[in-house]
């Protein structure tokens, strides 16, 4: 996969992009990843990029030009490619583990990090072809969201992970919050492991982490289980739960 960045600060990215799995995920040639600065598009002497709004008002706007120069760049280098041009902004659509999926299908994606109060409204209207959010809050600035969602995507890439790991992952708790983890010693100032972990009865222990999975979601995020599809062991552990609860409440 190939990824290509569009930032006025390029530094920023050297630290979670030079680290660990994404490191080693980019030494494998699984991903390109590539920063651009939009400065080095500016055209101006003193290289701007933004300027002050039309109509007025407070504030500067991320003009269109140094943009779509460097998108013409980027079109360029891959003889012109259909690329997904994803503009990170809070008015975007919240970005999920299903979204982290279908962009990991792509082939190459190109992310630009607005700054300022806005970006002039003909980059959406003619590059854009996605607005994405990573919640409801603003930040400085594009980039932390788009480390955030290039690690989600990175991650899912087949090789990234070990095949293990990641078809465990998928199959266990697609839709779930994860079970709780021990390692040893078994007892730490009274506090012990669970007994059924040190057992050895790997259907017991599958079937206690499924349980834990999911009454960690009807607690924590029962907003999770609205959206999806149950098995028919998860059906049936959650008629367990149930039944469990009503024993213990006495109704
Ligand atoms: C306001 C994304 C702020 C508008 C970006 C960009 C938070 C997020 C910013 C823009 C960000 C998030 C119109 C490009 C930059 N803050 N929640 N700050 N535009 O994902």
């Amino acid at each position: 996969m190939n990824i290509d960045i569009l930032t006025l600060f390029p530094e920023m990215f050297n630290g979670p992009f030079n680290n660990s799995i994404i490191k080693r995920a980019r030494e494998k040639n699984l991903v390109q990843i590539e920063t651009y600065n939009i400065r080095d598009f500016s055209r101006n002497k003193h290289r701007t990029v933004d300027d002050t709004p039309y109509g007025g008002g407070a504030g500067m706007v991320m003009g269109v030009e140094p943009i779509f120069e460097a998108i013409d760049r980027i079109k360029d280098k891959y003889n012109g490619s259909t690329a997904r041009i994803v503009l990170m902004c809070p008015q975007g659509l919240t970005f999920n583990q299903t979204l982290a999926k279908e962009f990991a299908q792509e082939e190459h994606l190109v992310f630009i990090c607005g700054h300022y109060e806005g970006i002039d409204e003909r980059v959406r209207e003619n590059l854009v072809t996605d607005e994405i959010s990573i919640g409801d809050f603003v930040l400085t600035g594009g980039e932390i969201p788009v480390m955030a969602i290039v690690d989600a995507i990175i991650r899912l890439i087949p090789g990234v992970l070990g095949d293990l790991a990641s078809a465990e992952e998928d199959s266990f708790y697609d839709g779930l919050l994860d079970y709780p983890h021990y390692t040893r010693p078994r007892e730490y100032r009274g506090n012990n492991v669970p007994e059924v972990l040190l057992s050895g009865h790997h259907e017991n222990i599958y079937k206690w982490r499924k349980r834990q999975s999911l009454l960690r979601t009807l607690v924590k995020r029962p907003d999770l289980l609205e959206s999806k599809d149950f098995t028919t062991e998860e059906i049936k552990i959650l008629k367990e739960i149930y039944e469990d609860l009503k024993k213990l409440l006495d109704i």
